[in-house]
C-alpha cells in the first residue's frame, strides 16, 4: 500500500471539506493504487492549527506554510486559503516539486494565474484547480451525451449562480469582499464555477460583454478569521466600503460558434446555491441545477411526438463515477461527493502520469475570461478573450 503526505494550508471551510474527502476517497474508490495520509495541517495559529489536527486527523500542525512546502515528507500540497495567497504557496511548492491542488479561484487575476501556470509547467509537477461542481455525475453525464454527439451542435449555453448569502447589508466585509484578498466579488467567487462549466460543456470562450453592479456600497468590517458566508451579522462594527462586484452578468461567444450568457450574484434573496445550466443543441437540450444534483434533465429531438419536453434521469451506478458511488440511483450525491471525486481524479492523475481535469491551465484560462468580463464592463464594449 503506498501513501502520498498531504500537506493542508489553511484550516476554515475547505480544510473540512478536503479533509473529508482524503478520509473517504479510498471507501468509495477501491482498489486505491495511492491513498492520501493527513500528514499536516497550517493555520495562523497555534491554538487554531492544532484545533484543526486534532479535528480533520492530521498527524502534525504548525503556523508556517514555507517550513511544510520545504518538508521533504510532503507529497502534495493543498492550497485552501484565501484566494492572496494562492500564488506565493504554488509557486513555492512547485519549486520544491511537490504536486498540488488549489482552490478556486486559481487566484486574484491572470497576471497570477500565469506566474503559478508557468510554475508547474517548469517544474513538471502534477496540479489542479478545484473546480469542484463539474465532478457532480450528473455534470459529468452532461459532458457525456455532447462528447457522444447526443445534442449534436451546441447553439446555446445559459448558466447562473444565485445566493443569498450577501443580500443582507449587516453580511460582513469579510476577505471575500475585499479586493486585495479575494481579487473580485461574484465573479471570481461563484462566478468561475460557471466560466467552468461553459468551457467544459461548450468549448473555449472568445468574447464577452457584460454588467458588473455592487449593490451594497459598504460593510462591517469583519477584521481576519474564516468567512463564515453570512451566516453571522455585524450589526455594530465599523462599517467600511466594498471594493468588488456584488453581481455579473455577461454575454457570451464560443469560438465553436455557440452563444450563452453567466449571471452571477450573492444578493438574490430565496437562492441558496442554485448553479445552473441549459444547453441547447441541434439535436436536444440538458439542463442542471446543483439545488437538485441528482437529476440530469434531458430532451431530444428525436423522441416521438407524443414524448416530447424534459425528462430527467437520477445519476447512479450507469453513470460517470457510479463505480465508486452509491448502489441505487438518487440515494443522494452531496457536495462530500464531488470533493472525494476531485481528489480521486487528482491522485489518479499522479498514479497514471496524466494531466489534471480541472488544471491549472483551465485555471488560468478561466481568470482570463474574468479580467475579460470586468474589463468589458468598464469600457462598456465587447471584449476578446487572448489567452497567452
Ligand atoms: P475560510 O475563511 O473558511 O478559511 C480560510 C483559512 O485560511 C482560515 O482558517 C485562515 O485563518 C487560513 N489562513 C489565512 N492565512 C493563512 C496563512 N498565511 N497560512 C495558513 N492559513 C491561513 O475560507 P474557505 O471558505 O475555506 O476558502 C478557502 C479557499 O477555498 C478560497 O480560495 C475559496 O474561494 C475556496 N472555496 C472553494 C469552494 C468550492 O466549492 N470549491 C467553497 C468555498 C471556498
Ligand atoms: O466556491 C464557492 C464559494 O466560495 C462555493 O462553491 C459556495 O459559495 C460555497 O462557498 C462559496
Amino acid at each position: 500500500m503506498k501513501f502520498l503526505n498531504v500537506g493542508l494550508i489553511g484550516a476554515g471551510f475547505m480544510a473540512k471539506a478536503h479533509s473529508m474527502a482524503y478520509a473517504s476517497m479510498p471507501m468509495f474508490f477501491w482498489p486505491a493504487k495511492l491513498i492520501p495520509y493527513k500528514k499536516t495541517i497550517v493555520d495562523v495559529s497555534d491554538d487554531l492549527a492544532q484545533e484543526a489536527s486534532e479535528r480533520f486527523g492530521f498527524e502534525n500542525y504548525s503556523t508556517d506554510w514555507k517550513a511544510v512546502v520545504r518538508d521533504p515528507e510532503i507529497d502534495v500540497i493543498d492550497i485552501v486559503t484565501p484566494n492572496h495567497l494562492h500564488e506565493e504557496i504554488a509557486i513555492e511548492a512547485a519549486k520544491e516539486g511537490k504536486h498540488i491542488i488549489s482552490e478556486k479561484p486559481l487566484a486574484r487575476n491572470s497576471e497570477e494565474t500565469q506566474r503559478m501556470l508557468e510554475a508547474v509547467q517548469n517544474a513538471n509537477v502534477k496540479n489542479m484547480v478545484a473546480f469542484n461542481y463539474r465532478k457532480t455525475p450528473a455534470v459529468a453525464l452532461a459532458k457525456k451525451f455532447i462528447d457522444e454527439g447526443s445534442i449534436g451542435r451546441i447553439l446555446n449555453f445559459r448558466g447562473t449562480y444565485l445566493q443569498e448569502f450577501s443580500a443582507d447589508p449587516n453580511s460582513p466585509l469579510s476577505w471575500r469582499f475585499q479586493k486585495d484578498k479575494a481579487g473580485s466579488g461574484a465573479l471570481g467567487d461563484i462566478g468561475t464555477h460557471v466560466i467552468d462549466f461553459a468551457h467544459y460543456l461548450v468549448g473555449d470562450i472568445s468574447h464577452v460583454m457584460s454588467l458588473t453592479n455592487t449593490w451594497i456600497k459598504e460593510r462591517p468590517v469583519q477584521s481576519g478569521g474564516i468567512d463564515k458566508l453570512g451566516t453571522v451579522k455585524l450589526e455594530d462594527a465599523e462599517k467600511q466600503p466594498v471594493d468588488v462586484d456584488d453581481e455579473i452578468s455577461t454575454l457570451l461567444k464560443f469560438d465553436n460558434g455557440a452563444i450563452g450568457s453567466i449571471e452571477a450574484t450573492r444578493n438574490a434573496w430565496g437562492r441558496q446555491n442554485f448553479l445552473t445550466f441549459e444547453i441547447h443543441g441541434e439535436k436536444g437540450s440538458l439542463y442542471f441545477n446543483y439545488e437538485r444534483r441528482d437529476e440530469l434533465q434531458v430532451s431530444f429531438a428525436d423522441d416521438p411526438d407524443d414524448k416530447k419536453g424534459f425528462k430527467t434521469i437520477y445519476t447512479g451506478p450507469a453513470h460517470p463515477y457510479g463505480e465508486g458511488l452509491w448502489p441505487i440511483p438518487a440515494l443522494g450525491i452531496g457536495y462530500s461527493e464531488t470533493k472525494i471525486i476531485e481528489i480521486h481524479d487528482f491522485f489518479k492523475a499522479i498514479v497514471e502520469n496524466k494531466e489534471c481535469s480541472p488544471s491549472f491551465l483551465d485555471g488560468h484560462r478561466i481568470a482570463v475570461v474574468s479580467d475579460a468580463i470586468l474589463k468589458s464592463a468598464e469600457s462598456e464594449s465587447w471584449v476578446p478573450i487572448k489567452f497567452q
